[in-house]
């Protein structure tokens, strides 16, 4: 297991470098240029300009989080061919520097959503919450206004500003958009792009829908183990791949997410680790990652990549905001309950190591 450690960007991200390299065992950093609109190819003199300040710093840049879909793709438009040549491009482009996995998404307008973002837990800290009965019959503009306005300045990604007066027209483009048909227009995206990822040896790792169920009357599809055999059975290749969130999947009380790492493992090139606690009414908030404080059990999480012999690249999701940051740190994204939750990680990965090894040895003794 690699550990990552998603990083906004210079001048985009309020934690140093410096500090990161303070996390024990985080030896890549998770980027992207959010400046460019989606659709855009990456330009190469930027690409290596992130390459150099994260190797400067010591880390590598082997996962890219997110090369965003244009919505004419998700919505199957005859533009899509002109913006997947460019997807593809930027694939070329992001090969040059050896980059290894792409996660994205396609979720429809809107990317993770949540009604609160600094939502008080008992303890004091605060963390991203989902309330149900704010997502049903709402005003979608007053959603979008909510989140970006509650996000003290930071760039949402998914909530891009140039998104906002697109989005009742974007609404009104995706009536009438089933599952179905979904599925039939990211299929037709990755049946044209992974031979460019196979060139390229650059696997492609989606996330799963956040929260995994249809909001505002649009479909989700990366929602259920059955629905993620149905997208990698889409197209074969072990170039189409998962990140598999445990807190994304993890907030559908239904889905078993050690069970689907455990069924998935071989397609899964990106993890994404964090915990939710989930309310009686749909409701739910993040929390630790501690298994007892949510109700994803995350040792077992941990424990499944660690039975399958998980080689692929990690980070903490998201993080509660604690000892005060919520002043200064981007929704989700500070600095401190994301390096507790790598330690929780580690803590249950070595032991669960130290374990076997000692079986080893008195297999080799007897
Ligand atoms: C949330 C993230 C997602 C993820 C995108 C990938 O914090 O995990 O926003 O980056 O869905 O495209």
């Amino acid at each position: 297991m690699q550990m990552t450690f998603r990083w906004y960007g210079e001048g985009n991200d309020p934690i140093p470098l410096s500090h990161i390299k303070q996390i024990p065992g985080v030896t890549g950093l998770v980027w992207a240029l959010h400046d460019v609109p989606v659709g855009e190819v990456w330009p190469m003199d930027r690409i290596l300009e992130v390459k150099g300040q994260a190797e400067k710093a010591g880390f590598n840049i082997d996962v890219v989080e997110s090369v965003n879909v244009h919505e004419d793709i998700k919505l199957g438009l005859p533009s899509r061919i002109q913006l997947i040549e460019n997807y593809k491009q930027t694939i070329r482009n992001l090969a040059q520097v050896g980059v290894k996995v792409i996660c994205y998404n396609f979720m429809p307008v809107f990317d993770w959503t949540r009604t609160d973002l600094f939502k008080e837990l008992p303890d004091g800290s605060n963390a991203l919450f989902f309330e149900k009965a704010k997502t049903v019959d709402v005003d979608v503009t007053e959603v979008f206004d909510r989140i970006t306005q509650g996000s003290k300045g930071f760039t949402m990604p998914g909530f891009e500003p140039e998104k906002r007066p697109l989005i009742l027209n974007l609404f009104e483009q995706y009536k009438g958009m089933t599952e179905e048909k979904m599925f039939e227009n990211l299929k037709f995206f990755l049946d044209a792009i992974i031979p460019t990822c196979e060139e390229c040896d650059i696997k492609m790792a989606i996330h799963p829908d956040d929260p995994p169920w249809d909001i505002f009357g649009l479909p989700r599809l990366i929602k259920s183990e059955k629905n993620i055999q149905k997208f990698l059975d889409l197209n074969p290749s072990p170039y189409n791949g998962l990140t598999l969130c445990s807190g994304s999947l993890g907030s559908g009380t239904e889905n078993d997410v050690a069970a689907i790492i455990r069924k998935f493992h071989d397609r899964i090139h990106f993890a994404h680790i964090r915990n939710v606690k989930h309310f009686d009414n749909g409701d739910f908030i993040e929390c630790s990652h501690r298994s007892c404080d949510g109700d994803v059990d995350i040792a077992d999480v941990v424990k499944a990549y660690h039975e399958v012999g998980f080689k692929g690249y990690c980070r903490p999701d998201h993080g509660r905001h604690i000892w005060g940051e919520e002043a200064h740190c981007r929704p989700g994204y500070g600095l401190y309950d994301r390096a507790l939750g790598i330690m929780y990680m580690w803590g249950v990965w070595d032991a669960l190591e130290q374990a076997q090894q000692r079986l080893g040895n008195i297999k080799t003794s007897a």
